[in-house]
């Protein structure tokens, strides 16, 4: 069992490279993912445990990372909690009916987030008996799962949530305490069923100013993290290097840093204690195999020896991302 990203996430790891694993790293940049999407739809991908089983394996088996992310999506909970949701090529996620208003809140009452998922529990049984890396749980935090059921749909400026926040902060509030407690539910369930670490997404955050962000995203994190049986828990948003401070008061064990930080700095901000993750810029991955060695290795020196280091992209892989690039990213973490 290669156990070098649990040691990093408990702050101990004394070996001569940091663990590697890269947000998204089961998807479309890989010709293996694409093939299976050209014989099933996403949301069979999603809902067959075989298919999640073979496909949260293909990065680890094609390049060697140090850990596992489950193949799922953080936008499936809305499934459960009584939305349409699909998938359209080229558009992105489209969830029906959105939520309107204070009075759509109570559509979302005594819902059942576990039954649906059986197949995930399931499939993280399964992963657990055959890989030989840690696997990681995860779940979108409460307020940009909330901006996906207000907006209905992706990719978009956030205007209708933000209008609700700062119009009727009590309504959200009262949202976002429901979805916090479906999201402990739901990662209990995947903490049961035997994942390693999870992951909270907040991907959205970073269109919140830093009053808004303490008082929408950090604090409903935080009620997430009280919630959860024992297990770490990385906080990634977009905007960590700019809230990494009020991310690390909240104590998790590790907060995943987006591209516009540097580590080193947010190292002496936060201390030597918490895990840092991170965070290469996606957009390097679509360069050249030189230029990600170069852009790599300048992260690799800044934490050169740093126990409590996991090396990262700052956001997800895109999917243009030449195969190459990833081998090149992943000698070179190997090779020091
Ligand atoms: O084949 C395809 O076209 C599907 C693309 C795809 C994939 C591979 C989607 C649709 N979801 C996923 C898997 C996924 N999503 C994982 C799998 C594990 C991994 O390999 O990392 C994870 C962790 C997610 C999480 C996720 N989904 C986030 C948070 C992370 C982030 O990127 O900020 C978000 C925002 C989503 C929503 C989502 N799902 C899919 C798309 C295209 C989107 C983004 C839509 C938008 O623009 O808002």
């Amino acid at each position: 069992m290669n156990d070098l990203f649990l040691r990093a996430l408990s702050g101990s790891n004394n070996s001569s490279r940091p663990p590697v694993w890269l947000m998204r790293q089961a998807g479309r940049y890989m010709h293996e993912y694409r093939a299976f999407r050209q014989r099933y739809d996403i949301l069979t991908l999603f809902h067959t445990p075989e298919l999640i089983v073979e496909i949260t394996q293909l990065p680890i088996h094609a390049f060697g990372f140090d850990a596992a992310i489950l193949f799922s999506d953080i936008l499936l909970i809305s499934q459960a909690l009584g939305f349409s949701l699909r998938f359209e090529e080229g558009v992105g996620p489209i969830l029906t009916p959105p939520l309107t208003s204070e009075r759509d809140i109570k559509r979302l009452y005594s819902r059942d987030v576990i039954t649906p998922f059986q197949h995930i529990f399931k499939a993280i049984r399964e992963l657990k008996r055959v890989l030989q890396v840690p696997l990681i749980g995860f779940a979108g935090a409460p307020f940009t799962v909330a901006s996906y059921l207000i907006e209905g749909a992706g990719k978009s400026n956030l205007k209708k949530t933000k209008k609700w926040l700062f119009e009727s902060p009590d309504s959200f509030i009262k949202l976002l305490d429901l979805l916090a407690d479906y999201t402990i539910e739901y990662l209990n369930a995947q903490i049961e069923a035997g994942v390693d670490a999870v992951q909270l997404f907040d991907s959205w955050a970073d269109s919140l100013p830093q009053a808004q962000f303490e008082a929408f995203s950090a604090r409903f994190m935080k009620k997430v993290m009280n919630g959860l049986k024992k297990c770490p828990v990385i906080l990634f948003c977009r905007g960590s290097s700019l809230f990494a401070d009020t991310l690390a008061t909240l104590s998790p064990q590790a907060i995943s840093i987006d591209w516009h930080g540097d580590l080193e700095q947010i190292r002496q901000r936060v201390g030597e204690k918490m895990v840092l993750q991170g965070n290469l810029d996606p957009d390097v991955l679509l360069t050249n195999p030189s230029t990600v060695i170069r852009e790599t290795s300048r992260i690799l020196r800044s934490m050169e020896g740093d126990p409590a280091f996991i090396f990262n992209l700052g956001h997800g892989i895109l999917p243009e991302t030449p195969r190459e690039n990833v081998e090149a990213l992943l000698s070179c973490v190997h090779r020091i």
